[in-house]
């Protein structure tokens, strides 16, 4: 009898449901959107009523624009067709020319062949060069959107640059001949290599995106701040799917969401390759792309099927296709497509005979042909449009490709990404399939093909430009009109603590805050930190300025009652990035280039712990310094004996060794703060009025101590690298002693013991800079190697020592490789003392002993190179040992 009843209610609820079902889709058929928020009504209502109500992450895989919400195509198909087809062309034809003329000097063809109708549709129809100003004034349009382009896309970029006139075919001709007396073209995006035209290096995988997500934020902070107008322009990162297998593509997504980044659009090519093989293989990247963005609360748009796929969806009423193609993977997907239409009709739709009636009206080419999303126009145009209307977040564009598409037998091979030379019979048959109006012969000698600029065609693209206000990418930079603030307005810094004792840390802070309060460059100032500013003492510039906060302060600080409150604006200035040293880097990157992108030459001052830089995100300084960036590193908590008591991994003794690396940085291991407003004065002036393309890395030390005022006429040898600090106390002078940072402390303790106890003399120098002296130096042997007739020019570090006699003794808190850096210039050989080895938890005192590098293995090392050198008796330097309590038996710190 009880089942009886059951069996009744289910069949009740079975037709309530029915009817539930029925209801919704007269909503959905009246108006798809309302479908939406009557679902999520219901939602919140399970949820209120605890009803489990759980979240798809993944739709089926089909396009989210359902078929009869799409707009129709404003442009003409016709026109934009042959357009891609010559720029696929052109593109090919340069690569494949230049490794037939140069083998080996490579170029990509398949990564373009994937994303050129992706790149296209927002050429034609989105992309701004410019916005026009709201104030009517023309002279100042405001900048347009951003691309951040696939790297090995570039020579589709090219190729259309060719197209525009931009380029002539002789720059085609310089692909990768960069060293050739003509101009050429870099194998990627490189502003550093062309500066009119790249903004963006993106080559190096997964950088791209990541400095798209704070490019986009920064262009909200400097709306938000009032220095640019607001406009609609947008980010567009383009990403590879193999590419965001990178921790920097995916890492920072939820900034987008948190910051509610509506002008940032990522665009995925899902070729479902890589360079090796499948992204994956026994899986879908679309649905984990999709779970993951959506989870991060994107807006996700997906483009899977081309309009030719709508057709024989609508024929399907059992839902079969979607079903089959849910079945399959992209191993699955790619074979398809490397196996032509009869495979397809074999083993896809052949596994159910209605799918095999479906399509049997269709030939086996049209099969093959059948479009994948991200090759229909109509479908990437509307997903664009949707992207750019949608508000309050950052929208992601999944678009299905098919790498290496067009190109005959490598079309969706595991090989094509590495492809760079068709065959003749191959350059045939692209001409043929993309209708090239050239002769076979042209052809197959791979001839580059320009329409006449009166053709339709060439009329057309120009004029899609024209309306989208300039062509892209172009970069240029405006004349600066930058006046840096003269040294004696640093006069506070420059006459020394009197006798109190700080950091060149607090000097820094202080410093920050008073540039911060500048009337003409205040504003300008960007200070940038990973959740690290009560170390270096920003509490102050929090209360004076703010952190950049979009939504303001929604709650009162607990300690808004105290004088240092926590206090976050939505013109805040200061940008607290959380613990992400990419992240900061990516917000240092686009500050730090905003003088070129926004024509705003903001002011970046990013503090970090110095050891989680360079070697952390060296790949990012990297970039930056491709990209032409401006700013100060400061690298915080420095030096491997400074930092006291946070041990091996936070002791850092090599990020000097890694900024000398980077050609564009300028390193300087400042002891005191007057060296430090030195440099940062002059580093003002040189990047922001002189336009200098350079960069600094500074470091900054936690050790409290009295700092000196500024000896007169230093300035030069401050920014130069060495001046001599402390001539020698009394009488005869036999050795020279480099010191940097606070242990130049411990060469002045040394001197004196030197002098008091053992009757030596030394002249002690700070060394504010061995990678610029080295530079120096390097530049002018350099020189003096190429003029042989002419007068030899002396490095500065010979002009800086002039005739001051005896041995060279140099103690450094950083690796010993620093000092060696002068090696070859000394007239004797240096004696270096630095800090190789790893870190150790203990107090200064105790590091410095066993770095040896304090004032007792200074004096030590001194009269040991004295006595080598025969000047002294080995015996003094062995009782001195005694007597300092220098331990000749203590492990060597490098390798302990
Ligand atoms: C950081 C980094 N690692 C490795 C490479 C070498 N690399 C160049 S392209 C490529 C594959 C790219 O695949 P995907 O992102 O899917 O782009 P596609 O060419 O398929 O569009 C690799 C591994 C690189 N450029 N950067
Ligand atoms: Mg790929």
């Amino acid at each position: 009898m009880k089942m009886k009843v059951d069996a009744a209610v289910k069949q009740d609820f079975a037709a309530e449901m029915a009817e539930w079902i029925e209801a919704f889709d007269d909503v959905v058929a009246g108006d798809w959107e309302q479908g939406a928020v009557l679902l999520q009504a219901l939602r919140q209502r399970a949820r209120e009523a605890g009803v489990p109500a759980t979240s798809d992450l993944t739709t089926p895989f089909m396009n989210t624009i359902p078929r009869h919400d799409e707009a129709p195509y404003p442009g003409d198909r016709n026109l934009e067709r042959t357009v891609t087809r010559l720029i696929r062309w052109n593109a090919m034809a340069m690569v494949h020319g230049q490794n037939k003329k140069d083998v080996g000097i490579g170029g990509h063809i398949s990564t373009y062949s994937s994303l050129a109708t992706l790149l296209e549709v927002g050429f034609n129809h989105f992309f701004h060069a410019s916005y026009p100003s709201q104030s009517g004034d023309d002279s100042i349009d405001q900048p347009g959107d951003f691309i951040y382009f696939q790297g090995h896309a570039s020579p589709g970029v090219y190729a259309r640059a060719y197209l525009e006139g931009y380029f002539d075919e002789q720059r085609l001709k310089n692909f990768r001949h960069e060293l050739r007396g003509t101009p050429g073209l870099s194998s990627y995006p490189h502003p550093w290599l062309m500066p009119d035209f790249w903004r963006f290096p993106t080559v190096s995988m997964g950088i791209g995106p990541l400095n798209a997500v704070y490019q986009a934020r920064f262009m909200k902070y400097l709306e938000n701040r009032g220095l640019i107008e607001k406009t609609p322009r947008k980010v567009w990162a383009f990403v590879g799917d193999g590419e965001t297998d990178e921790v920097d593509t995916l890492g920072a997504i939820s900034l987008g969401t948190r910051e509610n980044l509506d002008n940032l659009i990522f665009v995925v090519n899902c070729n479902l390759q890589r360079l090796d093989g499948p992204v994956r293989g026994n899986k879908r990247i679309i649905d984990e792309l999709e779970c993951v963005f959506r989870g991060a609360g994107w807006n996700v748009i997906k483009v899977i099927w081309g309009s030719d796929w709508d057709e024989l969806f609508e024929r399907d009423h059992q839902g079969l296709l979607l079903k089959r193609m849910e079945e399959c993977v992209d191993g699955d997907f790619q074979t398809f497509k490397a196996k032509g239409g009869d495979y397809l009709r074999q083993h896809f739709f052949g596994k159910y005979p209605e799918l095999l009636e479906l399509v049997k009206d269709k030939s086996d080419s049209e099969l093959a042909n059948l479009h994948r999303g991200g090759h229909d126009p109509l479908k990437i145009y509307n997903a664009y449009k949707w992207a750019m209307e949608h508000k309050g977040g950052p929208t992601v564009i999944l678009a299905m490709t098919v790498k290496g598409y067009g190109l005959g037998s490598a079309q969706a091979r595991n090989a094509t990404h590495s492809e760079k030379k068709l065959t003749d019979e191959a350059l045939a048959a692209f001409v043929k399939r993309f209708q090239i109006p050239l002769p076979e012969s042209a052809a197959k000698e791979g001839s580059f093909y320009r329409p006449a600029d009166d053709s339709p065609e060439m009329q057309y693209m120009h004029a899609r430009r024209k309306e989208l206000g300039g062509y892209m990418p172009r970069r240029d930079v405006p004349k600066s009109t930058f006046v840096a603030p003269k040294l004696d307005t640093f006069a506070e810094w420059t006459a020394g603590s009197k006798g109190r004792a700080v950091s060149t840390t607090m000097g820094f802070v202080s410093i920050l805050r008073h540039l911060m309060k500048d009337v003409a460059i205040g504003k300008l100032i960007v200070p940038i930190v990973p959740d690290e500013g009560r170390t270096f003492g920003l509490e102050s510039a929090i209360k004076q300025v703010g952190i950049y906060a979009p939504e303001g302060q929604k709650y009162t600080p607990h300690d808004a009652d105290m004088l240092l409150s926590y206090r976050e604006d939505k013109d805040g200035q200061i940008l607290e990035e959380g613990i992400t040293e990419a992240g900061s880097m990516a917000s240092f990157t686009a500050a730090g280039t905003a003088y070129a992108n926004y024509r705003v030459p903001t002011i970046p001052f990013y503090m970090y712990y110095s050891m989680f830089g360079f070697q952390r995100i060296g790949d990012m300084v990297w970039a930056f310094a491709d990209s032409r960036g401006r700013g100060f590193l400061m690298g915080g908590t420095a030096g491997r004996t400074t930092m006291l008591g946070e041990g091996l991994q936070h002791q850092d003794g090599h990020s000097i060794v890694l900024a000398s690396t980077v050609p564009t940085c300028i390193t300087y291991d400042p002891a005191y703060v007057y060296e430090l407003a030195v440099v940062i004065q002059d580093g003002i002036r040189r990047m922001y009025e002189k336009g200098d393309n350079v960069f600094y890395y500074i470091t900054m030390y936690n050790e409290d101590y009295a700092m000196p005022a500024m000896p007169k006429g230093c300035e030069e040898g401050i920014l130069r690298g060495i001046y001599r600090f402390k001539a020698a106390l009394k009488g005869a002078v036999t050795v020279q002693m480099f010191g940097s940072g606070p242990i130049l402390n411990e060469v002045l303790r040394a001197q004196t013991i030197l002098s008091e106890k053992y009757g030596v003399e030394a002249d002690v120098w700070s060394v504010t800079s061995y990678n610029e002296l080295r530079r120096d130096a390097l530049a002018a042997e350099r020189w003096n190697r190429l003029h042989p007739e002419q007068k030899e020019r002396v490095p500065y570090i010979l002009e800086a020592l002039g005739n001051a006699q005896g041995p060279v003794i140099a103690a450094s808190d950083y690796m010993k490789s620093v000092p060696d850096q002068l090696s070859p210039w000394l007239p004797t050989r240096l004696v270096t003392l630095g800090t190789d080895g790893f870190g150790r938890s203990d107090n200064r005192e105790h590091l410095r002993r066993h770095f040896e590098v304090n004032a007792e293995s200074i004096v030590v090392a001194t009269l040991t190179k004295l006595a080598r050198e025969g000047t002294i008796k080995p015996k003094k330097a062995q009782q001195a040992m005694a007597e300092l309590g220098v331990d000749p038996e203590q492990a060597d710190a490098m390798h302990a």
